[in-house]
């Protein structure tokens, strides 16, 4: 955060004269410079990208526009997995100053690394994320995204202070010290994983506590996907406004993309993430507005530059200039990755698709699983949903008039009817981070 055109006159924050604003000419001029320099330090540094590139008869010059990004290989998760834990780190050791990790879903985590001008850059959009959101100096920020390996935790931390707004490090977990703590510090914004939160607010209400009353304005959540119908449901059960932010850990973690007051797509902080939109099947590049996977590289990051990573989210970058005056672009909410996908009866079903026929239902709750079985080698799915007390207590009539709606909703969506089970408050596990949505019994 040393750059001058960021400090207000107090030597804070000031969101106006951020690269966000910046006239487009100028922005692509940005870009396409950095772009250079992180393909030649990629080239120079990491064996794996030197030799695709050179597989292809291609150099570090071979970039003399944006739109040649396009001849670069892609970057994979599996890439980060066969260069465990180091592989694709472009500084030496001497330089690194945090390393971070994700687990996923299957076997080694991958690992990322960070210089110092790396923290400073994620601290920087993780201010811009925060001032997209209406944040600002005098804001009391609890932070309840899990510190540790995860990114959410540090990244949010350091971006609150670099906001100059005061972060609260509470971590994920201990729910009833965390509304203790909402209370007494007139705490006035939050950030969780938007599942979490859910579960801090019911367990706010089981303790006599309104967040309504509290002076709680605003909650950012992110790393998972969550919906408008759950946007809805966070305003009209706490007050609060809720904004989306977005990023992965081998991009840098949270930072590189958010909300900004209009709700409507995330802006990408582009002067240091280059995006794309691909065909998830063919991998050819698509134009603005049409939907695909997402890929990124990164244009500043010196420890550990990525070259046209495959996120597997799916999204579109937004051709439209947003009302807010940002010219950076926006990409539409992450609503389902390419690799989430399973097939019931030949359709394909995203797990965003069954939360959004849930939450368009009176009387459910936002905690749910879906839960994949195999029968006779075909896979089948089972919603189990919570129902709020009035229903769950009103046995006979409310819990048929929910189901029946339910199931229409699914249908609806789907086009498939599928297994469903109303359960009462608190029955279904609650997650301190990303909150376990598939539980997928297909090969117990
Ligand atoms: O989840 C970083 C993060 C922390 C983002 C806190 C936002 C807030 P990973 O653990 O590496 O990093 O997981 C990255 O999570 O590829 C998406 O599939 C998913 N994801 C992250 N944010 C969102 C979001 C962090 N707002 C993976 N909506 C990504 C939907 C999201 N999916």
């Amino acid at each position: 955060m040393q750059h001058e055109l960021w400090n207000d006159a107090a030597g804070g924050f000031n969101p106006v004269s951020a690269p966000d604003y910046l006239p487009e000419a100028q922005l692509r001029e940005i870009q396409l410079r950095r772009l250079k320099a992180v393909v030649k330090r990629a080239y120079d540094n990491v064996p794996l990208f030197r030799s695709r590139l050179e597989e292809r008869d291609l150099t570090p010059d071979s970039i003399a526009t944006l739109a040649d990004v396009a001849k670069l290989p892609f970057t994979l998760k599996s890439d980060l997995r066969d260069t465990y834990p180091f592989g694709l780190f472009a500084s030496p050791m001497h330089d690194v100053v945090r390393l971070h990790a994700s687990s996923g879903t299957t076997g080694k985590p991958i690992v990322v690394a960070y210089t110092r001008e790396d923290l400073d850059v994620w601290s920087e959009v993780m201010a811009r994320t925060f001032a997209a959101a209406g944040l600002h100096r005098g804001d009391i920020v609890q932070n309840a995204f899990g510190y540790g390996l995860f990114t959410g935790g540090l990244g949010a931390h350091y971006g609150v202070e670099a906001l100059g707004a005061a972060v609260v490090p509470i971590s994920g977990g201990n729910t009833d010290r965390q509304i203790m703590v909402l209370r007494d510090f007139g705490v006035t914004a939050i950030c969780a994983t938007p599942s979490y939160f859910m579960h801090l607010a019911e367990k706010a209400m089981d303790m006599g506590v309104d967040l309504k009353d509290l002076p709680l304005r605003i909650g950012v959540f992110g790393a998972e996907p969550w919906s408008d119908a759950l946007r809805a449901r966070m305003l009209a059960d706490t007050g609060i406004q809720a904004f989306d932010i977005y990023g992965l850990s081998e991009i840098i973690g949270p930072g590189v993309a958010g909300e900004c007051q209009q709700h409507e797509g995330l802006h990408v902080f582009e002067d240091h993430f280059l995006p794309e939109i691909i065909d998830p099947v063919t991998g050819e590049p698509l134009p603005d507005g049409e939907e695909g996977e997402l890929v990124l590289t990164t244009l500043s990051k010196k420890a550990m530059p990525m070259i046209r990573y495959r996120t597997r989210d799916i999204t579109t970058i937004l051709p439209e200039r947003c009302g807010c005056g940002r010219t950076v672009r926006r990409i539409r909410r992450i609503s389902r990755r390419s690799d989430d996908m399973f097939i019931i009866r030949g359709v394909n079903v995203f797990p965003s698709q069954v939360e959004a026929a849930l939450f368009s239902v009176e009387g459910t709750l936002p905690h749910y699983q879906i839960i994949l079985s195999r029968d006779h080698g075909l896979d089948q799915m089972s919603v189990e949903v919570e129902v709020t007390p009035d229903v769950f207590s009103d046995k006979v009539r409310a819990m048929e008039v929910v189901r029946a709606r339910l199931a229409h909703a699914i249908e609806h969506i789907l086009g498939i009817r599928v297994g469903l089970r109303l359960v009462g408050p608190h029955t279904i596990p609650r997650s301190e981070g990303k909150a376990k949505r598939v539980v997928d019994r297909r090969n117990d």
